[in-house]
């Protein structure tokens, strides 16, 4: 009796109540080679303990452009988030979860299917974005990353995280439980965001940025952003090798 969350979770006291509420979320385990060998809950995939003795999981990061302008959309998470909060980051990212309809069946192209219906269920969560606004069939797959970050210490990542692309105009309306801020940016803006400096220390913003749109930031996605503005994204999709970072 009078049991309280923080007695039987003290991972999680002190957290926004939401968000301790999605830490029991069922993630799909990965071994190496992205093969899904078993569950755990998202509180377990992303303690550090876990990740130090391998606990990996699948995500999946989107990255949505405007049609026209071919302006990114980002956002900066919100403050609740348990993880890398307050950080600006790609339009949205999470974990297909161990359900059918998301887990796949072992191939890459069903695997692919299941991140892509993650994504549609995120970009309504997080934006508020309809789903006939971002049809499963528009998503591009381009590739797996496999990367691992540390968060605070606690808290971190180690994923294979499968990036999408997709072009789209969304209605918005931001869940400020999971989203602080929205920003669309061109290439220039983007790298302009990299470069400021805060005026208090004179430093770089770089904490500002998650760990895993920095990585990518710093690889891959210019490369692939010039393409999709020159129609020429077919070029990046559908990669099979995963990319270890
Ligand atoms: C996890 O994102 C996925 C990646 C690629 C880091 P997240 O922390 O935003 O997940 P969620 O929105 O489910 O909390
Ligand atoms: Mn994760």
């Amino acid at each position: 009796t009078g049991t309280v969350t923080s007695d039987v979770n003290p991972d999680l006291a002190g957290y926004d109540e939401e968000q301790i509420r999605l830490m029991d979320e069922v993630c799909i385990v990965l071994d190496y080679d992205d093969k899904a060998i078993g569950t755990a809950s998202k509180k377990d995939c992303h303690l550090m303990t876990n990740i130090n003795k391998g606990l990996l999981h699948r995500a999946f990061s989107a990255f949505l452009f405007h049609p026209d302008t071919k302006r990114l959309l980002l956002q900066q998470r919100a403050s609740e988030k348990i993880t890398f909060p307050d950080m600006w980051t790609n339009t949205c990212c999470s974990h297909p979860l161990a359900h059918p309809s998301e887990t796949g069946l072992g191939d890459l192209v069903s695997n692919v299917e299941g991140a892509k219906r993650a994504a549609v269920r995120k970009l309504d969560h997080e934006l508020g974005i309809p789903n006939k606004d971002v049809p499963i069939e528009k998503f591009d797959y381009l590739t797996r990353i496999h990367y691992r970050a540390p968060s605070d210490g606690k808290w971190g990542e180690h994923e294979i995280d499968y990036i999408l692309f997709i072009e789209a105009d969304p209605e918005l309306n931001i869940n400020k439980n999971e989203v602080k801020d929205v920003r669309w940016v061109s290439i220039d803006e983007l790298k302009q965001m990299f470069k400021d400096v805060d005026t208090q220390t004179g430093k770089d913003k770089d904490l500002k940025y998650t760990p895993w749109f920095k990585l990518i930031c710093e690889t891959m996605l210019y490369h692939w952003w010039e393409a999709l503005e020159k129609g020429e994204l077919a070029k990046c999709t559908g990669e099979e090798q995963i990319r270890r970072m």
